[in-house]
């Protein structure tokens, strides 16, 4: 397997993990990616592959897939052990719910936030920037309360936590973390944390975030 990648994004890193936690082997391509230009031009594999352009993309042979929901999806009728889906249908369904709501409804704010301290021109302290903070504090409260005593979101570790935690990472670190009033949620972040292969791809992105800022 193939996996076309960016070194900061996120919806790769959810990828990667979910390879990582499966054990798969594949070979990683990292796409250009600069502050200047982001992704342009486009990497010419990703855009023959994407009509949207976007990493992350995998390829298996003759297959090709596009998107990190259905990558994961993907992965997980190729290889379902270990699984990263809740078995039965109503957890399975909530699982996939909060996965989806950390792509669309969390991550909005997040890169309206990205837009605000990392892009040149980009102001911190704005009226959306401050909008997205108090919003995302809203969904931190939510989730606090959704996780309740379960270690993870769906009680085993499964893709709602892969996505959860990669946006929440992302957000503290554009000024949206966690509050000490989560204290489950933060429990759960420092559980997910360590487990080897969000580990590893943790550091690879702060590596290359790294090498972002002093580039
Ligand atoms: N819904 C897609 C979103 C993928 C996405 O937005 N990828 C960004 C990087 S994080 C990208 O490749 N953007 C290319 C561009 O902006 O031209 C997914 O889940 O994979």
């Amino acid at each position: 397997m193939h996996l076309y990648s960016g070194p900061l994004s996120l919806f790769a890193a959810k990828a990667r993990i979910a390879l990582e936690e499966k054990g798969l082997a594949h070979e990683l391509t990292q796409v250009e990616w600069s502050l200047k230009n982001r992704y342009e031009p486009h990497h010419p594999e990703v855009a023959h592959l994407n009509p949207k352009g976007e990493v992350p993309v995998l390829v298996d042979g003759d297959v090709v897939v596009y998107d990190s929901t259905l990558i994961c999806e993907y992965l997980e009728e190729r290889n379902p052990t270990p699984a990263l889906f809740p078995t039965d249908h109503a957890t399975r369904a909530r699982c996939r719910q909060q996965e989806a709501a950390a792509d669309e409804v969390w991550f909005p704010h997040i890169w309206t936030l990205i837009e605000a301290r990392v892009y040149p021109g980009g102001d911190p302290e704005s009226a959306a920037a401050k909008a997205a903070c108090s919003a995302l504090a809203s969904y931190w409260t939510q989730f606090d309360q959704e996780l309740g005593k379960a270690d993870y979101y769906c009680g085993d570790f499964s893709v709602a936590d892969i996505g959860s935690f990669i946006f929440t990472n992302a957000a503290a670190s554009f000024g949206a973390p966690l509050p000490e009033s989560c204290e489950r949620m933060r429990a759960w972040r420092d559980r997910v944390a360590a487990r080897p292969a969000v580990e590893k791809i943790t550091n690879d992105l702060n590596t290359a975030a790294l090498a972002a800022i002093s580039a």
